[in-house]
Formats: C-alpha cells, sequence, structure tokens
C-alpha cells in the first residue's frame, strides 16, 4: 500500500467507528437497565491525529508513533442538550490523561475534541493523573476531581507511589484553573475522590476513599464523607464514613465512590464500585445506594449485590474482570446514562431511569450478610412468585 492508501485506510475506519449507530443490545435484559452493543468509546476512537505523523518525509511507512492503549474511565457531564465525556486516555507509554469526547445523543457518535486536555503543570512531582469525576457545582463553577499519582520517595520500592485528589474547574471545559490537591488530614493517600454538587452547611462536601497505602485501603473502612471551607486550598480534618466495606460482600477488599451523586425527591442516588479479591485477583463491580438529601453521608438504602458486573466480552482487557464507573448523565427528562468502563480498556453505556434506580435502590433486598439468610430471603421470593403461578394456573 502507498503512503496515501494507508492514510485513507485509517481515516476510513475511524470515521466508520465514530459514525457506527449503536442500539440496545437485545440479548441483556435485567429491568433495571438497557446496555447498548457497542462501547461508546475505545482506543480506536482516538483521532489519527493523535497517533500518527501524517508527514510522508518524516513517516514514510505511516507509523503510529505515539499509539494509544487504552480508554477508559470517564467523568460525564451534559451541557446545552450535549452530552461529554472527560474520558482517561491511556498512551502506549502508560502515562494517563484527559480529553473531551462530545455526542448528542449519549449512546454513540462520541467524537473526540480536536486536543487533550493540558493541565496547568503546577505539581512537579505529579507523574500520572486519571479517572476525572465532573461535577456541576452550585457555585456555578464545573469541578474536575481526579487521582493525581507520584512516586513515593520515602521508600526504597521503584513502584510505590503516592494517591491524592487533584482539583480543576471549568466553565466550558476549555480553560482549566488548577486548585490545590485535596488534603485529608487523617487519611495519608486518597483516591476516587468525588465533590458533591451542592453546599453542606455551608461548605463544599467531599467523598473520599481513605488509604493506607497505594493499593491497599488498609484500615480505611470504606467511602468516607468530609467538609471544607475554602476549594481553592481544600482541607478536609475528619472523615466519617458512608457506605462501608463488609466482610464477604462485593465491597470486602475496597469501595470507592464513583459517578456525582443523583439529587431525587426520596434521596442522593450513588453509583459506586466494590472490590473483592479471588484467586483470579481483585474484582471490580458497580453497586448502588441511596443517601440522605439532608445529610448526604447518611445511608438510607444499600441493595444487596452488584448493580452492573463484567459480563461476556467485558470481563477481558488490560485489567481483566472490572468493571467501574466515574461519570452519569442524569437528565431533566428522568433518563439516567451511566457510563462504565470494562476491564480497564473501553467504555459502556447503560441506560435507565430516574425511576428505576430508585425502585431498583429502595426496593431491592438488603445483603443479609449471611449464606442462610440469603436462601431464606430467596425461599420468601419464590414461595410469593409460587402463589402467583399457581393463581394464574
Ligand atoms: O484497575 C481497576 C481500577 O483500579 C483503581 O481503583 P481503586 O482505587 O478502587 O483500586 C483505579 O485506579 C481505577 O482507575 C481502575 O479502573
Amino acid at each position: 500500500m502507498t503512503f496515501q492508501e494507508k492514510y485513507k485506510m485509517v481515516f476510513d475506519r475511524y470515521e466508520t467507528l465514530v459514525n457506527r449507530k449503536n442500539e440496545i443490545d437485545p440479548d441483556f435484559y435485567n429491568g433495571v437497565y438497557d446496555k447498548y452493543r457497542y462501547p461508546v468509546l475505545t482506543r480506536n476512537h482516538i483521532p489519527p491525529v493523535w497517533e500518527y505523523d501524517l508527514n510522508p518525509e518524516t513517516n514514510p511507512y505511516f507509523m503510529k508513533r505515539l499509539g494509544i492503549n487504552a480508554v477508559l474511565n470517564s467523568g460525564a457531564i451534559e451541557l446545552d442538550g450535549k452530552f461529554y465525556l472527560v474520558a482517561r486516555i491511556e498512551g502506549d507509554d502508560r502515562k494517563s490523561f484527559f480529553g473531551v469526547a462530545e455526542s448528542d445523543n449519549g449512546v454513540d457518535g462520541f467524537r473526540f475534541w480536536d486536543y487533550p486536555i493540558l493541565l496547568p503543570d503546577t505539581c512537579q512531582e505529579e507523574v500520572n493523573v486519571y479517572d476525572m469525576r465532573l461535577t456541576k457545582h452550585e457555585d456555578g463553577y464545573i469541578y474536575g476531581v481526579f487521582c493525581s499519582e507520584s512516586k513515593d520517595t520515602s521508600v526504597n520500592d521503584l513502584s510505590a507511589a503516592v494517591a491524592a485528589a487533584g482539583i480543576v474547574r471549568t466553565k466550558d471545559l476549555k480553560t482549566w484553573e488548577r486548585l490545590d490537591n485535596l488534603t485529608t488530614l487523617r487519611s495519608p493517600q486518597q483516591r476516587n475522590v468525588v465533590l458533591h454538587p451542592e453546599f453542606v452547611d455551608g461548605k463544599y462536601a467531599f467523598y473520599t476513599r481513605p488509604m493506607d497505602d497505594f493499593i491497599e485501603t488498609g484500615s480505611g473502612g470504606g467511602i468516607g464523607f468530609g467538609l471544607c471551607d475554602d476549594i481553592r486550598h481544600a482541607v478536609i480534618d475528619e472523615e466519617k464514613m458512608t457506605s462501608i466495606r463488609r466482610y464477604h460482600t462485593i465491597t470486602e477488599a475496597k469501595n470507592g465512590a464513583g459517578a456525582v451523586p443523583i439529587r431525587t425527591e426520596k434521596g442522593w442516588i450513588h453509583i459506586a464500585h466494590g472490590v473483592r479479591n479471588t484467586a483470579a485477583g481483585l474484582r471490580y463491580v458497580v453497586y448502588a445506594f441511596a443517601t440522605d438529601l439532608k445529610d448526604p453521608s447518611k445511608v438510607i438504602a444499600e441493595p444487596s449485590g452488584l448493580l452492573i458486573g463484567p459480563r461476556g466480552g467485558e470481563r477481558v482487557g488490560d485489567v481483566s474482570n472490572v468493571v467501574f464507573t466515574n461519570g452519569a448523565i442524569a437528565r431533566d427528562n428522568g433518563e439516567v446514562y451511566i457510563y462504565y468502563a470494562s476491564s480497564d480498556t473501553r467504555v459502556h453505556v447503560a441506560v435507565t431511569t430516574i425511576d428505576k434506580l430508585l425502585d431498583y435502590v429502595f426496593h431491592t433486598p438488603k445483603d443479609p450478610l449471611r449464606s442462610v439468610e440469603c436462601v431464606a430471603q430467596r425461599c420468601s421470593l419464590i414461595r410469593k412468585n409460587m402463589e402467583i403461578l399457581n393463581q394464574n394456573k
């Protein structure tokens, strides 16, 4: 193939992918949400100009010069009726960064803006950034809270790292102002931090995830909650627990806040992730719970088990057996678009409604935490169903 033929092939493939219509997956049903057949973002959604050098003199073989390995955990926001994902994009060099992808309908046609986000370089020790949560705050700004990762120089271990919560803010997703990283006085590390969209007691409120080190949450009991006065120099003194980790559940190893909580008439709906350990490694699932409207740290409903688990092809990727969310869009018409990545490799969408999520969160039974009680719970359901089946005979 000539240079020009390769060039055309690459651009044609990209356009075909970006223009591909998505459809509800007819093989999936659970009554809670619809899944869409195709991922909404993959590494093949990256514009060719981000990876190839288009100059035949400097790139005679038409090679990728700066490849992209994966597009995953995406913050999500609706602005003026359009859907925006701020995706975590991981280069072949393992460094992650952010890019804005835009779609008219939220299920297909996502196209990255011309350039990725070049964050203000205010933090010299920061080596990597990922997993931005986008909060449309009542103060008028859109905040992006993300993981800011640095090398841990206090120990003699090349892979030791420190995770902190980086904070940026914008009004248009184009110009970003970097604020100080969040300081949590009682937790040495933080990941999966989410800014609550409203003031609580007149203060900025964060969901945190206290960690003793980079991977292990250690003594961290679950998703924390703390208040701070000044968002430009955010300091949280005390973190209280919201959704806690429990033995032999989907959150046993760790959990973390995901999408920005959704305000409903019955409470805040949270879509988070839970992690358990297995012989095959950590298994990440997405789960949901509700907190009190007036006290968003107080859990008022927590259904048993997972909302989204890795299924079929979702189970395989760079970090297999993972589904993870850090973005959902709740529209004024009641629709909710949950963006979740599978196996740290690609982004999918599950579409539901506020009504369905409320029904799910408030009417799905709680986890009784013991096998024998789970069987009793299931037998009770079956017994009631048998009566219905017998009446219908
Ligand atoms: O690899 C799975 C996920 O691992 C991390 O989540 P947590 O902090 O709960 O362990 C994150 O780095 C996330 O990006 C990743 O998807």
